[in-house]
Parts: structure tokens; C-alpha cells; sequence
């Protein structure tokens, strides 16, 4: 099988996991950010991740392919999210794109490659956020914000190897690629038990977090 990923991409992130998680073999194929040609051609959209099956046919959504990987490695379906993690996820998702994005493109990631890729990025995302430039000034403003909700977040995480505390669920599927993001703002300051789930998360996933090249 073979996974179409962008490195910075969270979504992918989720699919990532599952392979990583479950021990089943995939070959990563990262696509430079302005491909639209790739994608396209794949399953019809400028999306990834995008996954090619054993039997060469293509399949795109990450949540598809997590349950997709999750019952073909044996296993029963995953546990829901619980409603307290997805209200996290909201209320965080409306401005962490603005420390995350503009990082993005200066971390040195394949998908960044080339001056057209990070320029396509960034054409396509300041449309959403307003100026890399600007956004970045402001971290100091949001940085406080996201070590404020960190706190919170710890009080939500069951246990040091899973969110639920109990097996992997889509807690995890969900929350650990944003923490990973995370972990590419210098300043960040996960709390104790944050810290000790990403690191084991990583760990069980097979994915590397951002820490030793946060900016
Ligand atoms: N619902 C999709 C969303 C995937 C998605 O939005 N992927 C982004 C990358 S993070 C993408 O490919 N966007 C196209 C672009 O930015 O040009 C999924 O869960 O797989």
C-alpha cells in the first residue's frame, strides 16, 4: 500500500498513525504542496492524504482510512471521541492555524521543496488567515492563548498512553496530529501529562514530533 501525504498536513497525520499504530507496512509518498496533477488524477480533489490499497484502487478522507487500516490489521472498530475533546478541538481550531501555518513553510519539509510549492501554500492559506507575516508578529498573543488551553486540555487526557485512558480511540486519531503540529511553536509549553502523551504517541505511531526544529 502506499499513503500520499503532505509531512505538516494533520489529516495525514491520522492516517499515519493508524499504520504505525497497528504495525501494518506502507510506503509514504510525500507530494510537493502546488502538485495538483497527483492528487487529481488519484481520486478527483487537490487532497491528501490519499491511500492506494492492495489492490491499486484509491481511497481519500483520513477517518475512511484509519477504519479502513484499523479492520484490515484485525482489530474492532475505535472508540468515539468524547464530546469534552471535540469542544477542545473547536475552540482551539478557530486560531492555531495562525501559529501553525506560517510555520509551515520555514521548517524545511518535502512538501516545501521548491519556492512554487511554499509560495502555492502560501497564496492558497492567507486567504483563510490574513498575512503569514502578521500572524506570526502575533504570536506572543496566541502563544498565551494555546498555553492557556493546554492547561485545560490536561485535565482531559485519561492517561499517559491514551486520551480515553483506556485503548486507542479517536480521541487519539484526533488530537494527537494537532499536538504534534503544536510542537513546531517554540515557547509552547505542554503540560506534564500533554507532554508524556505526545511522546509516547509518537512513539507508538512511528512518527517523529517537531520539538528539535520549533520556531
Ligand atoms: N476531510 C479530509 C480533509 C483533508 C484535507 O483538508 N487535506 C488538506 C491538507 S491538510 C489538503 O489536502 N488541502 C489541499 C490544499 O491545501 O491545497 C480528510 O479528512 O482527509
Amino acid at each position: 500500500m502506499k499513503l500520499y501525504i503532505y509531512d505538516h498536513c494533520p489529516f495525514c497525520s491520522r492516517a499515519r498513525m493508524i499504520f504505525g499504530l497497528r504495525q501494518m507496512a506502507v510506503e509514504e509518498i510525500v507530494l510537493l504542496n502546488d502538485d495538483e496533477t497527483t492528487p487529481i488524477a488519484l481520486i478527483g480533489a487537490k487532497q491528501v492524504p490519499i491511500l492506494q490499497k492492495a489492490d491499486g484502487s484509491h481511497m481519500g478522507e483520513s477517518l475512511d482510512i484509519v477504519n479502513y487500516i484499523n479492520a484490515l490489521s484485525g482489530n474492532p472498530p475505535l472508540a468515539d471521541t468524547r464530546a469534552a475533546v471535540q469542544t477542545w478541538l473547536q475552540r482551539v481550531g478557530e486560531y492555531i492555524n495562525r501559529l501553525i501555518m506560517p510555520r509551515d513553510v520555514e521548517l524545511g519539509l518535502p512538501e516545501f521543496a521548491t519556492p512554487e510549492s511554499i509560495q502555492y501554500f502560501i497564496d492558497k492559506k492567507e486567504k483563510f488567515i490574513g498575512s503569514f507575516a502578521e500572524n506570526r508578529h502575533k504570536t506572543p498573543e496566541y502563544l498565551a492563548k494555546i498555553n492557556a488551553d493546554l492547561r485545560d486540555l490536561d485535565a482531559l487526557i485519561q492517561s499517559p498512553d491514551w486520551a480515553n485512558g483506556a485503548t486507542l480511540s479517536l480521541d487519539d486519531i484526533v488530537l494527537f496530529p494537532i499536538l504534534r503540529n503544536l510542537s513546531m511553536v517554540k515557547g509552547i509549553v505542554f503540560p506534564e501529562k500533554t507532554l508524556h502523551y505526545v511522546q509516547n504517541m509518537a512513539q507508538k505511531a512511528k512518527m517523529d514530533l517537531y520539538f528539535d526544529r520549533a520556531l
